[in-house]
């Protein structure tokens, strides 16, 4: 069973085994969760991305895909890396978005991290509307088998806790 847990704050603040970033298929960096996951994590974080791009994702990770690194010097064991849909260029098709939290949660189940941070995915930059990414978000992580025991989702403001938390009732 998966409890899940909201949070308002700052992703990088948090204690976690493994803490999800709302990357881009480059891996190098950007700015909202990604550059603050960067900012705080130290130079390891980039480095492992680095070797990965070359190693595997020279093209880029895909959209709806997930990968893990080093947390660096963040308080977690993992930093589990995972690139949003644009919300306009999905069309608001919701399979993508739903990937990406399946995806990073296979990815946790793989590495046996039992606690996970997750920010409101493509709800920045890459502007999907809260409303609809917290109901995406939520049953996303309801609908999956994972030995992972808490999901937390991390939300930076008041808009994005309310619209979670309506979704949990
Ligand atoms: N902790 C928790 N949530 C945060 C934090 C933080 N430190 N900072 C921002 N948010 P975004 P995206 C919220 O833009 O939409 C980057 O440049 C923010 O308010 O970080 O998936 C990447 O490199 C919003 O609700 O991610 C990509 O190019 C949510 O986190 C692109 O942005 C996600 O906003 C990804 O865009």
């Amino acid at each position: 069973m998966t409890t899940i847990v909201l949070v308002q704050g700052d992703i990088t603040r948090q204690s976690a085994d493994a803490i999800v970033n709302a990357a881009n298929s480059s891996l190098l960096g950007g700015g909202g969760v990604d550059g603050a996951i960067h900012r705080h994590g130290g130079p390891a974080i980039l480095d492992e991305c680095r070797r990965l791009r070359a190693s595997h994702y020279g093209k880029g990770l895909p959209t709806g895909r997930a990968v893990a690194t080093t947390a660096g010097e963040l308080d977690a064991r993992w930093v589990i890396h995972t690139v949003g849909p644009v919300h306009r260029a999905s069309g608001g098709d919701p399979s993508l978005l739903t990937s990406c939290y399946r995806e990073a949660l296979r990815v946790a189940d793989e590495l046996g991290a039992r606690t996970v941070a997750f920010p409101a995915i493509s709800t920045g930059a890459y502007g999907w509307p809260l409303e609809d990414a917290a109901r995406i978000a939520v049953e996303a992580v309801r609908a999956m088998d994972t030995a992972v025991e808490e999901v937390r989702f991390v939300l930076f403001d008041d808009r994005a806790y309310e619209a979670f938390a309506a979704q949990l009732g």
